[in-house]
């Protein structure tokens, strides 16, 4: 069986399920990112179920494919769109333990994180993977560039946020002095590279358990990665982070119990080159997936 095959599976008492967000209007670049969630679905194809570096088969978790969110291309705004991605993530979370979004542009995660709070009260935490802050005031609405200012400034405590990948030349000096202001535990690439992803999975989930967070929800923003492996993100640069590095976050996040949704996001699959970045975005789910199998496999042996 393929990771496709798994992923339509249609499970009827699902451990993850899986929503597609197909937006692009409110990218600040241009993009044509509602084209991905069908594609994302296709470089699944290309991958067994099987993880070898853990030895664990992803085929074990129940998975349901609640398919795609009517998007934003029809309409001159995401506003509409983001109210319908809010609910079909509190309607979401009601169905599975865990949820798992893939856009369409980064302003996906501010109603998706606000529908699985509606969902499921309690005191969550924000932990992305992303060349950027995200920290731009959202003055003329939600855009990609928006979300974690936008969270905090409606009650996420900037002291539960961690940020890992942050970029030397991604962010303007105001943002990354907002951002350092609200208590947000940034990990700069250099960081990574000095002390290895483990170190820094390990060291942001205590980080943000011990000030209070209950729930992790992690946002991967491909364009974390260096350009060179992804094309199709709008604002990946030279010099980002090895694809390697991802996928070790990515098992490290899905294993940990506090974690329990993520989104996928800024990927234009219609500047995709070769399939390059459809392909990391796949191995960065299957390998999240692998940490949750690798949980379940914990549980049971228990
Ligand atoms: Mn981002």
């Amino acid at each position: 069986m393929n990771a496709r095959e798994w992923l339509a599976e249609d499970a009827t008492t699902p451990d993850l399920v899986l929503l597609g967000a197909p937006i692009s209007k409110a990218s600040i670049t241009p993009v044509q990112s509602w084209s991905t969630p069908p594609a994302f679905r296709e470089a699944l194809q290309r991958f067994p179920t099987w993880d070898a570096e853990r030895y664990v088969d992803v085929a074990t978790l129940r998975v349901r494919d609640l398919g795609d969110v009517q998007g934003d291309h029809d309409d001159t705004a995401a506003r509409a769109a983001h109210d319908r991605i809010h609910a079909a993530a509190a309607n979401a979370a009601r169905t599975a333990e865990h949820v798992v979004v893939v856009g369409g542009d980064n302003s996906l995660t501010r109603p998706v994180v606000q529908g699985l709070m509606s969902a499921v009260p309690g005191a969550w935490g924000l932990l992305t993977l992303d060349a950027h802050h995200d920290c731009r005031p959202a003055t003329g609405g939600s855009r990609n560039g928006t979300p974690v200012r936008e969270l905090i400034e409606a009650g996420l405590p900037g002291e539960r946020v961690a940020q890992i990948g942050i970029h030397p030349l991604g962010n303007a000096r105001e943002h990354a002095e907002w951002a350092r202001a609200q208590g947000i535990h940034i990990v700069p690439l250099h960081s990574v590279r000095r002390d290895g992803m483990d170190a820094v999975i390990a060291t942001a989930l205590s980080l943000l358990v011990a000030r209070g967070a209950e729930r992790v929800y992690v946002d991967f923003d491909i364009d974390v990665i260096d350009r060179a492996f992804a094309p199709a993100c709008p604002a990946s640069l030279p010099g980002g982070m090895h694809p390697d590095d991802l996928f070790r976050a990515a098992h490290l996040l899905g294993a940990d119990s506090h974690v329990v949704a993520a989104d996928l996001c800024e990927v234009d699959a219609s500047a995709d080159v070769n399939a390059m970045t459809l392909r990391l975005m796949a191995a960065t789910f299957l390998k999240f997936c692998s940490g949750l199998a690798t949980r379940a496999r914990s549980a049971h042996e228990a």
